[in-house]
């Protein structure tokens, strides 16, 4: 039998629900999902397996003007999704303009692999609206497949998935046909408290912070984690534990209620913060972290 496999590469501008159709795609909270920018830090694999087919989606960050190297190090990986890909997604949300980065958009109306261009969050829009956001988009990358989606409320998803199907060309499986994505276990517990410190704290904090997990140790019936997070300066330290360690304690017991879902199984979370100084800023801080992969 035939079987056909290949990449297809999420990308667009922040916040606009890539995260969203890529877990919707899997069926698994594979990728975390917030209301904020720059929720998505890395270059995530999500694996679709069919009995003849494969698809290897890639989630990555939404594209801005890095300005510091944490964000030059998210956009790198990026650009390596155009570099690999099959099948590009451009994602766009209803009432977006245009991508921040000229030479992104370039690549993407200048693409010669198949494109499909999905405008999302359509539930938000009248038709009215959406008949008005389609025509500019055909204007704006001609050569694109355009489907309106919601991501959210599995609106033509499933359309959309038939169609890379369609589209994928034949080749052997690149991954074990039981893989659903990458990453090792430890990248979904930093992920599950990074994102329950988007929720939980304003402004600045949620970018000053990167976690590690420095142990996994996995039983027949609980899994034990000590995970380490990471802060810039030693007042948000302090705000992140709070007034008498509450808001840490918060951020333990949500994430803990994810990862007994997410592995099935009973978690023991413990957690600290320490400082590690100008982090984001420091490649070889950054490469520990799992973000230069030049
Ligand atoms: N109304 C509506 N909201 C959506 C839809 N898809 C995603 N969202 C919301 O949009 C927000 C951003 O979703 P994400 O999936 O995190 O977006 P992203 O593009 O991965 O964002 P970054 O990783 O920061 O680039 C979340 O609050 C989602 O719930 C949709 O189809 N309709
Ligand atoms: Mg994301």
């Amino acid at each position: 039998m035939a079987h056909k496999a290949g990449f297809v590469n999420i990308i667009g501008n922040p916040n606009v629900g890539k995260s969203t159709l890529m877990n919707a795609f899997v069926g698994e909270r594979l990728s975390i999902i917030t209301s904020k920018a720059q929720t998505t830090r890395h270059r995530i694999l999500g694996i679709v397996n069919g009995e003849d087919f494969q698809v290897v989606l890639s989630d990555t960050p939404g594209i801005i003007k890095p300005a510091y190297e944490l964000q030059s190090s998210m956009m790198d990986f990026v650009k390596s999704a155009f570099e690999d890909a099959d099948i590009l997604i451009y994602m766009v949300e209803i009432g977006e303009k245009e991508l921040k980065d000229e030479a992104f958009f370039k690549k993407i109306t200048n693409s010669k692999i198949p494109v499909l261009l999905l405008l999302n969050k359509i539930d938000k829009s009248s038709q009215e609206q959406l008949e008005e956001q389609v025509q500019l988009w055909k204007e704006k990358v001609p050569n694109a497949e355009l489907y309106p989606i919601s991501a959210l409320e599995n609106f033509n998803v499933t359309e959309v998935f038939n169609r890379i199907v369609a589209l994928l060309p034949d080749s052997p499986p690149f991954y074990p046909k039981d893989a659903l994505t990458d990453k090792p276990e430890r990248f979904f517990v930093n992920e599950t408290i990074r994102e329950k410190i988007l929720l939980n704290y304003q402004k600045e904090i949620p970018y000053a912070v990167e976690i590690e997990t420095e142990e996994f140790l996995e039983d027949d019936d609980i899994i034990r984690i000590r995970a380490v997070i990471m802060v810039e300066r030693d007042t948000q330290k302090g705000i992140i534990i709070g007034h008498k360690g509450a808001a840490l304690k918060k951020v333990g017991i949500q994430a803990r209620e994810d990862l007994e879902k997410f592995f099935g199984k009973k978690i023991h979370l413990e957690t600290y913060v320490k400082v590690n100084k100008n982090w984001r800023s420091n490649a070889n801080q950054l490469r520990r972290f799992g973000y230069n992969n030049k």
